[in-house]
């Protein structure tokens, strides 16, 4: 069964591909240097689990998760632009991301961050094309529109990163609540934010229930926070050919699960939340299919070594 979910979960990734870059090479009049650099990061090797977690929330309420396409790959324009902008010389100045170098070492930092730009501010029209799509209810894309932003925004991804690089330097010998609460803050909103965007966009797309979307989100946050927790340790003990980058966390003084709890412990609080995931998914009340695949990504999350 987890082998038959697993390969139904990857199964949409050569779409996602295809379909990123037939978007922006739709998009008209950009200049050639921009639409290299907009593509090098979008063709450059990523695992597409936000795009596959909406596609997946959406079929659980009915048909092929291939109606919400503009959805999920615009939800993948603004992962993409949040890591060209976070490996920056002015955020983590990193050289290197999926085991090539960064956008702005290939195409110059002023280059990398108008491609981040334009891959933000067009991800809305490409979600606006979900309008056009039969079955899929104006109003719900609006919706959607909403969700993105929210998440993606100044209360969602962007304050998670500022409060991140406010924190740099925090004195972890300084353990207590309130460090524990401003990490959980950081994850929360750096990266949970985004899968939670992803599972109630795919769920509204699909016209789901308000107490369904709500279950969905809590299940992200869960296997988000997880994510992030996994991320945090790779960073330290991971294998760094797999994970295509040096870590840079602790040059950066980052506060991290990693450096806050220690290795186990933070290992421990991963565990928990994937079961909480697991519990939320059981939870569900008008899916006309199984959850199968959900519960795969939360699984996948804890094991990951990429
Ligand atoms: C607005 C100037 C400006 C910058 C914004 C918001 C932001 C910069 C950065 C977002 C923060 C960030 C990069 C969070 C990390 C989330 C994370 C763990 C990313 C890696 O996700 P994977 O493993 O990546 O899914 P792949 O490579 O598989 O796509």
């Amino acid at each position: 069964m987890a082998k038959a979910a697993e390969k139904r979960f990857w199964r949409h990734v050569p779409v996602i591909n295809k379909s990123l870059i037939a978007f922006v090479r739709s998009l008209k009049d950009i200049p050639g240097n921009l639409e290299k650099a907009m593509l090098y990061s979008l063709k450059s090797g990523g695992k597409r689990i936000r795009p596959i977690l909406l596609m997946e929330s959406y079929e659980l309420f009915g048909g092929s998760g291939k109606k919400a396409l503009p959805a999920a790959c615009a939800l993948e324009m603004i992962h993409t632009y949040s890591l060209i902008h976070d490996d920056l010389p002015s955020m983590d100045n990193d050289d290197l991301r999926r085991g090539k170098p960064t956008n702005h070492k290939v195409f110059g930092e002023n280059v990398a961050i108008l491609a981040g730009d334009a891959l933000l501010t067009n991800a809305f029209s490409v979600l606006g094309l979900n309008g056009d799509i039969e079955g899929i209810k104006p109003e719900n894309v609006l919706s959607a529109m909403r969700i993105l932003s929210k998440y993606a925004g100044a209360g969602g991804m962007v304050g998670g990163q500022i409060a991140d690089i406010k924190a740099e330097g925090f004195p972890v010998q300084k353990r207590g609540k309130a460090g524990g609460r401003l990490l959980d803050y950081i994850h929360n909103h750096k990266t949970a934010d985004l899968m939670r965007a992803a599972v109630e966009i795919g769920a509204v797309l699909a016209d789901a229930p308000g107490e369904d979307v709500f279950t969905l989100s809590n299940y992200a946050r869960h296997i988000g926070l997880a994510f992030q927790i996994i991320d945090d340790m790779l960073d330290v003990v991971g294998d760094k050919k797999k994970l295509g980058k040096k870590g840079s966390d602790a040059a950066n003084k980052k506060l991290t699960y990693a450096s806050f709890y220690g290795i186990e412990r933070s290992r421990r609080k991963a565990a928990e939340l994937v079961k909480k995931a697991h519990e939320n998914l059981r939870k569900l009340k008008s899916n006309v299919r199984p959850a199968d695949n959900l519960h795969f990504i939360a699984d996948f999350i804890i094991q990951r070594d990429r």
